[in-house]
């Protein structure tokens, strides 16, 4: 008898526990879009947090890509898109290698709690 009480009292410490855990959600991520339209990558700074994922979809007609320090999407085809997950915060400057005139950055902030 006295063993089957411990028993119970062990299931019952173990629930709170199951029940604590519970409610500690995922932290949000976000999908940012960024469009390329006209040779331009709009918005021009985007405002992103860590684990964030940014997509790229291109809307002109010729291929371009999304070329930072840490992620090059390659030649991204007219009406396709490309998405990339961010991790560390900081403000990345990235570009098209085809055309060095379309640049562009994302600001991404500390992940949220
Ligand atoms: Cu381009």
């Amino acid at each position: 008898m006295k063993t089957f009480l411990m028993t119970l009292s062990v299931c019952f410490a173990a629930g709170n526990l199951f029940t604590s855990a519970v409610g500690h959600g995922k932290p949000n991520r976000e999908i940012h879009h960024v469009r390329i339209k006209n040779m331009v990558f709009e918005p021009a700074l985007l405002q992103a947090k860590a684990g964030d994922m940014i997509q790229w979809t291109n809307e002109d007609i010729v291929p371009h890509t999304a070329t930072g320090p840490n992620f090059d999407s390659g030649p991204i085809a007219p009406g396709v898109t490309w998405t990339v997950t961010l991790n560390e915060a900081g403000i990345i400057a990235y570009k098209c290698s085809y055309h060095p005139t379309m640049v562009a950055r994302v600001q991404v902030s500390p992940p949220s709690k």
